[in-house]
């Protein structure tokens, strides 16, 4: 995914822009660019195809200094990744910008500027914005007002920096639907689209808001909101030690992952959705073609990212009308296969590394399928560099064993994915606007559940001296409550087996007395009656029933039944909600019985062997 610096500053900007762009390097990207204002007002860039190090190579033979510049790490959607479409852009000789996001509207203002005699030298939906700020510029003569008119025009996601010679003193930025965060220094500022690429050289950051649009000079930061409003935005200072490397005020990673996950299920979103539809392009430069004859998906992933997959699989089918099939890669890769015309090919992993799924990802290529499509948390990963088509999670590097975040974020790639492909099946834009204002929501939502930890705390000390559990859920939920059951089995060791409830008389009955906790997932939705049902056919037999449950849902507390009450949510995100409450009675039943929480006895991280 792209990423984005800039710098106004007494110093030579240049190193430190380049050092930002190493550090947003993790992002997966193809080629990076720089633009620099040097002493005598004039404007200088350098772009090159593949690594950050050949852009530094470049700017060591003919140095850019200066004291305002902006940089930029791309990751193709509008245009193959080559040289020219390489940011930043220009407009004229004295006019950069470099951009994050997707301009949906671009071939109409490409067509409107080309008639009024603007030369296109890329294939880029931004060379159009900054054609469009460079007419504007000629207009108002002022770098911010120009910005602030053109992207009145703008439809789609966008961070925006924007430089001009004549104006050498500061930067121009704006945000909708893309982070972008200002750095605040001593008599310096700077921005990006990564708190993490400004480390170097700040530790307090201003998060920029939708809509925002900022002037940022060395010694001066002024922020007007969409109403054009003057607004001043909190300076957070950035706890050294609250990296993914460090637990900070954790006890364990895994709990600092299930909490990092309002956060990184919305980095996950960024830049791909608008308020109301799915930025297409924003799933790679050959999403469009490649989804529009898809007739069928089959999955293959295992673990945690199996399950996920199996969520995706009600999703797929439920809005897409799209047939689709889920496997375990250990499996999948031992058998014959009948492949139907134009199947996609769905390949999930937290590492991209996973031996199995590689191996099925290889044999596929060879099998005729469609086109090969990863979800993935590490760029530049085998199983990035292999497939044809990548949507990356904005998880970070999660270091638990037990896989969370991963989850959930894969989750939200997926229902993105899901509509991204249901658009070319039909899928009404009423609907498709729905749910995406629900993975909005979404955040907020997981800060709820979260905000129950004390409670789910002590739920778990009734797990603590068992030895099984069931876990059920119908639907989608029947993935959650696999997935339930697996953080269980993994870091307490507890036995645990997840049943679709109405499976339940055809065997595992057999086994509920007072020793089988059993776990239910209970959003609202139209199987919660028959739900109610399953859980009286478990009281009946003397089970002690947790229910996790929809307040709407209107499951009684009772002898025997401890319910707790979660927000209510739509339906096709529930599953990304009540997946936060099992992870935490995993997490706090491991605590209390002593286990290695994060490094289970027998498992690795990435399962590189088959
Ligand atoms: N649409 C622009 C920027 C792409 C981007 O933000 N990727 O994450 C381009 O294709 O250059």
């Amino acid at each position: 995914m792209c990423g984005i610096v800039g710098a106004v500053s007494e110093r030579d900007v240049q190193g430190i822009l380049l050092e930002g762009l190493r550090r947003l390097e993790y992002r997966g990207y193809d080629s990076a660019g720089m633009a620099v204002i040097n002493g005598e007002s004039s404007l200088r860039r350098a772009r090159e195809v593949g690594k950050v190090a050949a852009l530094a190579d470049a700017i060591s033979a003919n140095p850019l200094s200066g004291h305002l510049g902006i940089a930029h790490t791309r990751w193709a959607t509008h245009g193959e990744p080559s040289q020219l479409n390489a940011h930043p852009h220009m407009s004229g000789e004295r006019l950069a910008i470099v951009h994050n996001g997707i301009i949906e509207n671009y071939q109409e203002l490409r067509d409107e500027l080309k008639t009024e005699g603007y030369v296109f030298t890329s294939q880029t939906d931004t060379e159009v914005v900054a054609h469009l700020i460079g007419k504007n510029y000629q207009q108002e003569g002022n770098l911010y007002n120009a910005v602030k008119t053109s992207i009145t025009r703008l439809r789609g996601a966008f961070a925006l920096a924007v430089v001009h010679a004549d104006e050498p003193d500061h930067l121009v930025v704006c945000r909708e639907g893309s982070p972008l965060v200002v750095g605040v220094g001593i008599g310096e500022n700077f921005i990006a689209s990564d708190q993490l690429a400004l480390l170097p050289v700040t530790d307090r950051f201003m998060f920029l808001e939708e809509g925002d649009i900022a002037d940022i000079r060395k010694d001066q930061i002024k922020i007007h909101d969409r109403d054009g409003q003057a607004v001043e935005r909190t300076i957070t200072r950035f706890e050294h030690g609250s990296d993914s490397a460090d637990k900070g005020e954790y006890r364990h990673f895994m709990l600092k992952e299930i909490y990092e996950q309002p956060r990184v299920i919305k980095a996950t979103m960024e830049g791909r959705i608008t308020e109301t539809r799915v930025l297409e392009q924003a799933l790679g430069t050959s999403a469009a073609n490649l989804l529009e004859n898809v007739r069928h998906v089959q999955i293959i992933a295992c673990g945690t990212s199996y399950h996920a997959g199996m969520v995706a699989r009600y999703w797929i089918e439920d809005l897409a009308g799209v047939p689709c099939s889920v496997e375990v890669a250990s499996e999948f890769r031992y058998r014959k296969h009948v492949i139907q015309p134009d199947t996609l090919f769905l390949c999930i992993s937290q590492s991209g590394e996973t031996a199995d799924t590689l191996a099925a990802l290889r044999q596929a290529k060879k099998a005729g399928f469609r086109a090969a499509l990863a979800i993935c948390n590490v760029p530049g990963s085998s199983l990035v560099r292999e497939s044809d088509l990548v949507i990356m999670t904005q998880a970070g590097p999660e270091i638990g064993v037990a896989s969370t975040k991963a989850f959930t974020t894969q989750l939200t790639a997926l229902l993105i994915f899901t509509l991204a492909l249901a658009r070319h099946n039909g899928l009404s834009e009423q609907k498709e606007a729905e749910i995406v204002q629900a993975i909005h929501l979404l955040p907020g939502q997981v800060s709820d559940v979260l905000a129950l930890d004390a409670e789910i705390e002590a739920m778990s000390k009734a797990f603590m001296d068992k030895n099984h559990s069931l876990f059920l859920g119908r639907g989608s939920q029947y993935p959650v409550a696999m997935e339930g059951a697996l953080k269980l089995k993994e870091i307490s060791y507890i036995h645990a087996e997840a049943y679709p409830a109405g499976e339940l008389k055809h065997g595992p009955l057999a086994l509920v007395d007072s020793e089988m906790p059993v776990v239910t997932v209970a959003p609202n939705n139209d199987l919660v009656e028959k739900l109610k049902s399953n859980l009286e056919e478990v009281r009946a037999r003397g089970g002690e029933l947790f229910v996790f449950a929809d307040r709407a849902a209107d499951v009684k507390p009772e002898e025997g039944i401890h319910v707790m009450q979660l927000p209510s949510v739509h339906e096709i995100t529930a599953p990304i909600v009540y997946t936060v409450p099992l992870q935490l009675l995993s997490y706090h039943v491991a605590v209390l019985k002593g286990t290695d929480v994060d490094q289970p006895r027998n498992l690795a991280k990435s399962v590189t062997v088959e």
